[in-house]
């Protein structure tokens, strides 16, 4: 899954692809390099963002939904509101990820039942001004996967098939790196839960801060794809369903290896 985000201050790679003619040249490039398919988003996520109107996040991604849609690619649309959900489908989208698993806007999982279209339900505590504040676990697989099911059943009860829902753990939202690293080394249990599993670990900090000395400034984003290549190439060896990256020709190489190595376990 290549990353197409539509926003002037993505940490990962903010403002470079905010004009739509430059966000689609950027997806068809990211198709052009391997990617089965394009998660578009208008919303930064990053630590402390501010949050755009519905009608400035619509502004921003529904042309290069229908536009990317059109010329074939196999769109996943990247919001927390219904209204941008349902609007995206309508132009094109197949999927709909929600970085909140539906917890942001009550009218998500029905505008995404009624379209029968697959759900990424991520592992969210708030929104992203406060959410480290929310790191707190005493075992943090053991919570993720428990707050996992606990939204798959709502999800259910309000008429999302069991079968479209995708879970993800939500690397670097409300957690700590100590966090990710542990949900990426027991991965298995997230696996465990019976869906697909999406694994979005590109360009986050904790990337950014390996090999360095406690205090040291991380690496920026775009230096941090080798380790993503790399922890894409764990998540795949483990039979994660897809990988959510920026720089998709790195990650490319390092699923070669997997499948090279036998694919999944
Ligand atoms: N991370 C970001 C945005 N959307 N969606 C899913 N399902 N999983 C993630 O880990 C995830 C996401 C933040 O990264 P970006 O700002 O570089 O897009």
């Amino acid at each position: 899954m290549g990353v197409v985000n539509v926003t002037p201050d993505s940490f990962s790679d903010g403002g470079e692809w905010f004009e739509p003619e430059a966000a689609i040249g950027h997806g068809r490039e990211l198709l052009a390099a391997g990617a089965d398919l394009l998660d578009i988003g208008g919303e930064s996520t990053r630590p402390g963002a501010e949050r755009p109107s519905v009608e400035e996040e619509l502004r921003r991604v529904l042309p290069v939904v229908r536009e990317l849609a059109s010329a074939g690619a196999v769109v996943s649309i990247d919001t927390m509101r219904a209204e941008v959900a349902g609007a995206a489908l309508d132009a094109g989208a197949s999927l709909v990820n929600d970085v909140s698993g539906g917890l942001a806007d009550d009218d998500m999982a029905g505008v995404v039942a009624d379209a029968g279209a697959p759900f990424v339900v991520m592992h969210w505590r708030g929104h992203s001004a406060d959410m480290q504040s929310r790191a707190i676990y005493a075992d943090v697989v053991t919570e993720v996967c428990a707050e996992l099911l606990e939204r798959l059943d709502a999800l259910q009860d309000k008429g999302i098939r069991g079968e479209n829902l995708v879970v993800d753990p939500g690397f670097g939202f409300a957690k700590t790196a100590a966090h990710n690293w542990s949900l990426l080394r027991r991965l298995d249990e997230v696996l465990a839960l019976g869906h697909p599993v999406l694994v979005g670990t590109s360009r986050k900090t904790f990337l950014g801060r390996l090999g360095l000395a406690e205090g040291a400034d991380p690496h920026p984003p775009t230096e941090r794809d080798l380790a993503t290549a790399v922890t894409s190439f764990h998540a795949a060896r483990h039979g994660a369903w897809a990988v959510r990256v920026h720089d998709v020709a790195s990650t490319m190489r390092a699923l070669d290896v997997a499948d090279a190595l036998g694919g999944a376990r």
